[in-house]
């Protein structure tokens, strides 16, 4: 049975949706960032990255969210969160997944969880309203992220559309399309299931 290593509302979220998206049992173990319990000994021994998530799989650890979101999609096709037999498809999704694990997420997280200086952080906004602008109005199909199918993209995209709002970022009028996304992600019954399990609430 996998089992997720999670942070509360972190970026961790995305894997725990999609978990509960498929359906299929699985454990949990929170791991208290603000703790440093990602540094402790026993987890670096299983990931020497040190950081959430970690899904431990029957192969063993499997870290970095584009990863999981593509293996628990690929080891479980009936539940239909990526395509399967659409090489052009497929790619879609990985270019939409890589431009948030690699753009979006060290930018807004830097934004938003670093000690950064007045003029640091004003130029870290700038940068990370660019990124969320790109998604705004390029990169979101809607309804769903792709497009008519919801998939892995969809609750990775939350995350960050989540952080946004919750930082001020992501006001109606400048980001409508994200505003009523995240919105549509958060009305999801799985997704309100996993907000219950980590203790957390729409925003
Ligand atoms: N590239 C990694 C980034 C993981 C990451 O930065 N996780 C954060 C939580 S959102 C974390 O664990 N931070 C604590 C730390 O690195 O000490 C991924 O996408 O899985």
């Amino acid at each position: 049975m996998n089992k997720l290593y999670y942070s509360t509302g972190a970026c961790s979220l995305a894997g725990h949706i999609v978990l509960e998206e498929i359906g299929a049992p699985y454990e949990l173990e929170a791991v208290n960032l603000n703790a440093g319990e990602q540094k402790r000994p026993e987890f670096l021994a299983m990931s020497p990255k040190g950081s959430t998530p970690v899904l431990l799989t029957e192969h063993g650890p499997l870290t970095e969210n584009v990863a999981i979101l593509a293996y628990l999609a690929a080891t479980h096709p009936e539940a239909g969160l990526a395509p399967t037999d659409d090489a052009w498809a497929s790619a879609q999704l990985t270019s939409f997944n890589g431009f948030l694990g690699s753009s979006v997420h060290p930018n807004i997280g830097k934004l938003l969880f670093y000690p950064l200086g007045e003029a640091e952080k004003a130029a870290q906004r700038d940068v990370t309203l660019a990124k969320l602008r790109l998604v705004e109005d390029h990169l979101l199909v809607g309804p769903w992220a792709l497009g008519e199918a919801y998939s892995t993209a969809d609750p990775y995209l939350m995350v960050f559309e989540r952080w946004a709002r919750q930082g001020g970022l992501l006001d109606p009028a400048g980001f409508p399309r994200m505003n009523a996304h995240l919105d549509a992600v958060q009305a999801r019954p799985a997704v309100q299931r996993v907000f219950d399990q980590e203790g957390i609430a729409k925003v």
